[in-house]
């Protein structure tokens, strides 16, 4: 699992400046480790439709493919991992109905930090702050990154506004990875801000 943490893309395809058929390949050369297809608002059919197109571009690389938010989206596309919320269905409810998907969960207090330990891994943040996500839960920051990944033996990956000049606030709080969504898939050079991204979270 923790290997595929390193470099965790959380896919908008709204942001992106290039075709999807272009941009997967150029960030799975640029070092990306998973793809979640987040998307948010789009209808199921069309995160399906998507997701397959993904899991296809995604055929014969060792990056992990998951679906954020649906379970059941998931199980339908063949794929092998959800990431889900506070917001969502149950962790414990849908690991119930589908025992074999690999489960994250995004962590921005000790409550959550006990829920997610039937998990396989979690998302702390906000780290910094972002436009992509609305409805953002508080701010908690490296510093309280930090103390909530001290909390847990699930390997972690911090979220929210990392960016290639503020990544190295993440070090040495024992992060798995990051995960970004604007400064990959807004980038101009998808490939080039993959590539970075990738090296400097090899320093975490
Ligand atoms: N959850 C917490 S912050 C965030 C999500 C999905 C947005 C991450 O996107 P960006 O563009 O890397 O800030
Ligand atoms: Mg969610």
């Amino acid at each position: 699992m923790i290997n595929y943490l390193r470099l965790y893309l959380i896919l908008e395809t709204k942001m992106l400046k290039c075709p999807l058929e272009e941009f997967i390949p150029a960030v799975v050369k640029g070092g990306v480790t998973c793809i979640q297809l987040r998307n948010k608002g789009c209808s199921s059919w069309e995160v399906f439709y998507i997701g397959q197109k993904v899991m296809k571009l995604l055929e014969g690389t060792d990056v992990l493919f998951v679906v954020n938010d649906r379970a059941d989206i998931a199980i339908t596309l063949g794929g092998k991992a959800v990431h889900l919320g506070a917001k969502d269905v149950p962790l414990a409810e849908s690991k119930r109905l589908f025992p074999d998907l690999i489960y994250g969960y995004s962590c921005n207090n000790i409550e959550d930090i006990s829920t997610a330990d039937i998990g396989d891994y979690i998302g702390v943040g906000p780290a910094f702050p972002t436009d992509t996500k609305a409805y953002l839960r508080g701010l908690i920051g490296p510093s309280g990154i930090a103390e909530l990944v001290a909390k847990t033996d699930k390997p972690a990956v911090a979220i929210g506004g990392i960016t290639k000049d503020n990544i190295s606030q993440l070090c040495g709080i024992g992060l798995a990875g990051v995960a970004v969504s604007s400064a990959i898939c807004a980038s101009d050079d998808p490939y080039k801000a993959a590539k970075e991204l990738r090296e400097l979270a090899e320093k975490l």
